[in-house]
């Protein structure tokens, strides 16, 4: 299988830790690169990452590609069994691609891009009350368990690249009001893919500056879109569009 991959995205990095959960060989490509470009838009018109190739089978869209891996490699699952629990593990999963990661990904175009203005007055404050809803739902779905949906599944897998940014990005939780969420983030920072994810994610940031990426332009796209204009900061939005420092991603079809 080939994996098109980018240490820097949240989407691919929980994709690349259900396949090492799963012991399922792979060969992860650079997607981002702008030397990647091509090879990336040839398999998935929104020149976006993760892209699954397995055989002739091409697989995008992060929770597709987990819900692919999870049919065709049962093995080790990420779905819990039981019906209610499977829907909830989905529902954080997706939460952690909606909503958790506009707010991270909107918060890190000031830590990680070539950005000459400073943060929109306000942006932490939106992004604090969010990720606050966040860590109380997680607090009380953690009371009494090991993992949010019990065993561990795709639900903490999802959630997990974008908890361990928190400090960084100035969102972290409050470890008083929070033991649950203490307990369960130690745990997970044990497991060996949260601790080969983690080097992999840090020793990215560290290099960023040798990385051929685009960094002065924000690929803009649904949910994090959705999130600036709803938090309100469409003025904002606006003028990065009137200035060009924005990147859409291209059309889309499924392939023949
Ligand atoms: N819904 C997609 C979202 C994937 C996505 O947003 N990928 C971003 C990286 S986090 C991307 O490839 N952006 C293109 C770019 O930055 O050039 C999924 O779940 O896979």
């Amino acid at each position: 299988m080939q994996l098109y991959d980018s240490a820097f995205s949240p989407f691919a990095r929980k994709v690349r830790m259900v396949l090492e959960h799963k012991g399922l060989p792979f060969e992860a490509v650079d997607g981002l690169l702008k030397s990647s470009h091509a090879a990336l838009q040839a398999v998935n018109g929104r020149v976006e990452v993760p892209v699954l190739v397995d055989g002739d089978i091409t697989v995008v869209n992060s929770a597709d590609i987990v819900a692919y891996l999870e049919f065709r490699y049962p093995d080790n699952p990420v779905y819990p069994p039981g019906p209610a629990a499977r829907v909830h593990a989905r529902a954080w999963e997706r939460t952690a691609d909606t909503l958790i990661d506009a707010v991270f990904v909107n918060l890190s175009y000031w830590k990680l891009l070539d950005r000459h203005d400073a943060m929109p007055a306000g942006l932490m404050e939106k992004a604090r009350a969010d990720m606050g809803l966040v860590y109380a739902a997680l607090e009380r779905d953690l009371a009494g368990r090991e993992f949010v949906c019990g065993a561990l599944s795709i639900a903490d897998i999802a959630l997990f690249p974008h908890i361990a940014s928190g400090r960084f990005m100035g969102v972290e939780f409050d470890k008083d009001a929070h033991p649950n969420l203490v307990r369960w983030f130690g745990a997970m920072r044990r497991l060996a893919i949260c601790i080969d994810d983690q080097r992999r994610a840090r020793d990215y940031i560290a290099a960023i500056e040798t990385h051929d990426l685009e960094r002065t332009r924000i690929f803009w796209r649904g949910d994090r879109i959705e999130w600036m204009l709803a938090r309100g900061f469409h003025d904002w939005f606006f003028t990065e569009i009137a200035e060009g420092r924005v990147l859409w991603p291209g059309p889309s079809v499924p392939r023949g």
